[in-house]
């Protein structure tokens, strides 16, 4: 493992434990199946894995739905096959992220069972949010704040003796209770959560919906336009209280070797990038995923704004950028790109959209070399260095997505990027399960994902696994990638370099150049290619394609 503050320009690649191998044949991805393929990941070349979450849940959400954090899900094997992963990864340099899931516990969980038992008004029902309804039936919800999936944000419960109950809260899935976070063991619990996962070798936490936790008491309505820290369950300033806590747990932590320093990574979606960069702080969260890249149009003018966004956001706090292309909630990236709008829309809008693929693939690639050539730490979606796409046409009837059937079925929700890893071979399960196993994988794999698999990009030169490949040695080996100096390169640098090109300067004469224009263009004499998306045409840098290059002293350029 490389320093001290390894979060400032590691690579990091993103397990959905259920869909990346299945070690025992049941259809289910799990820990053996992820020990299994370590040395893929270490050839692919990145140095940590943070696992969506892995914990006991009934999976009603993927896992974000947490029974016990203390365990692991048998689906996914026990707490000494996790205890091995972590050490085997690290044994190969590969530091561990968990995922904490604050906002909400399982049903299951054993407070939220507690509280059903127990009294309105009791100690046990204190950590949620009970309350009783309003209206003269207490019919009427407290709130009508919209449900992050679908539906409404309260249900209401039965008494034993059939009469109807108290309201719960729930920002996502009934199967998820919103915690009280002014409880003080609900504070309590998580800090040792965290202790518990950092004294197993966990280096990393990631903080699922992070700027949510804390409620206005008064459970107002939302307002029109609410100002900053008025949103009665957004961002609110408590938030910054409890994160200071999560801190002081890390800095525990801080210099003990062989990991060094334990990083707070946050999911924060705020589209004030001040607000969000509020929560990376010396005393709060190290870094925080960037959404906004992923919210604009493949256009020079729009990613040039977005990085210039975050950058100014992070560095008058010191914070290191990051950059994400993907995750378990969006659209597959090669299928956002290969559309007209090409921006975020994960919602409502998966299925029917037309889409060219080899376009999407191509600015996929492109997108890769730029996001890695840039200051901060790299994220990698699972599969996304495969280029899979988003599988649309699942049938409805395996989707388990609750955002599908909270909405019943208007949105196809989330389950198209989710769908386990082909591996090998002609035909389903296509070596996502052990040799001579036959179960059906949890979702169903596209019959022609043959083309897709590990086994058939490696043999393929210019396949995407071997642009990831090569693409991540040069940011192991490089010492200008990374967290670094950075400079935008013009005209006035290169005749090349106009509006509709992104070109930057790092150390060492390295230079990164996408062209988003139709035209291709001629690169900068003095300079060798180290790095192309995509072949260059007669020496030219042709349309969606990123190139990265060393200045030299002598005007030899190599292709
Ligand atoms: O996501 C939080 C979140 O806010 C997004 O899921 C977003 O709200 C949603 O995609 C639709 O708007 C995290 C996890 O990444 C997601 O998988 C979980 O479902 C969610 O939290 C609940 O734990």
């Amino acid at each position: 493992p490389s320093t001290n503050s390894w979060w400032r320009g590691d690579t990091i690649y993103q397990i959905y434990p259920r869909s990346f191998a299945d070690g025992n044949g049941d259809g289910t991805g799990d820990l053996r199946g992820v020990r299994q393929r370590l040395p893929y990941l270490k050839e692919l070349g990145i140095n940590a894995i943070w696992y969506t979450p892995w914990y006991e849940s009934p999976l009603a959400d993927g896992g974000y739905d947490v029974a016990d954090y203390r365990r692991i899900d048998p689906a996914f094997g026990d707490l000494a096959e996790a205890e091995a992963l972590i050490q085997d990864a690290l044994a190969l340099g590969i530091r561990t992220i968990v995922d904490v899931v604050p906002n909400h516990v399982s049903a299951a969980h054993r407070w939220f069972q507690q509280a059903l038992a127990a009294e309105p008004g009791s100690p046990e029902r204190a950590r949620f949010w009970f309350h009783p309804g309003l209206g003269e039936n207490g019919d009427q919800p407290p709130t009508h704040w919209p449900n992050n999936f679908a539906g409404p944000t309260w249900t209401r419960l039965t008494n034993e003796d059939g009469t109807p109950g108290e309201w719960y809260l729930h920002l996502f899935d009934p199967e998820q209770p919103d915690l009280n976070w002014s409880h003080p063991e609900v504070v309590q619990e998580h800090e040792d959560i965290l202790r518990f996962w950092f004294d197993r070798g966990v280096a990393g936490i990631r903080i699922d919906s992070a700027a949510l936790l804390v409620k206005d008491p008064a459970l107002p309505e939302i307002p029109e336009n609410p100002g900053p820290g008025e949103h009665p369950n957004t961002d609110r300033d408590e938030l910054h209280t409890i994160y200071r806590g999560w801190r002081r747990v890390a800095e525990e932590y801080r210099d003990r070797a062989p990991l060094g320093g334990r990083a707070l990574i946050g999911e924060i979606w705020l589209p004030d990038a001040e607000r969000f960069a509020a929560y990376l702080r010396p005393d709060e969260m190290h870094t925080a995923f960037n959404f906004d890249f992923m919210t604009r149009q493949w256009k020079a003018e729009e990613l040039r704004a977005s990085i210039d966004l975050m950058r100014d956001a992070h560095a008058p706090i010191g914070a290191p950028c990051t950059w994400v292309l993907s995750n378990h909630d969006v659209t597959r990236v090669v299928t956002r790109y290969g559309r007209e709008d090409s921006s975020f829309e994960f919602l409502k809008k998966r299925r029917g959209i037309p889409t060219d693929l080899a376009l999407g693939t191509r600015r996929a690639r492109a997108a890769a070399l730029l996001t890695a050539a840039l200051p901060g730490s790299l994220y990698i979606w699972q599969g996304d260095e495969l280029g899979l796409p988003e599988v649309e046409d699942l049938p409805d009837e395996e989707r388990q997505d609750p955002m599908f059937h909270r909405s019943n079925g208007v949105d196809p929700g989330r389950d198209g990027c989710r769908v386990p890893l082909p591996w090998s071979g002609q035909e389903p399960p296509f070596g996502f399960e052990p040799e001579g196993s036959t179960a059906p994988t949890w979702l169903s794999q596209p019959a022609d994902w043959n083309t897709y698999t590990v086994e058939a990009q490696r043999k393929d030169p210019g396949s995407m696994l071997n642009l990831y490949r090569r693409m991540l040695e040069f940011r192991e080996r490089d010492a200008a990638l990374g967290d670094g100096p950075f400079r935008w390169l013009t005209a006035a640098d290169h005749a090349g370099f106009g509006p509709e090109v992104l070109a930057f300067a790092r150390a060492d004469g390295f230079i990164s150049v996408t062209n988003f224009s139709g035209e291709p263009f001629a690169l900068p004499e003095r300079a060798q290619l180290l790095l192309s998306s995509s072949p260059l045409e007669g020496g030219l840098l042709p349309a969606d394609t990123t190139a990265w290059l060393r200045l030299t002293q002598h005007p030899s350029r190599t292709n």
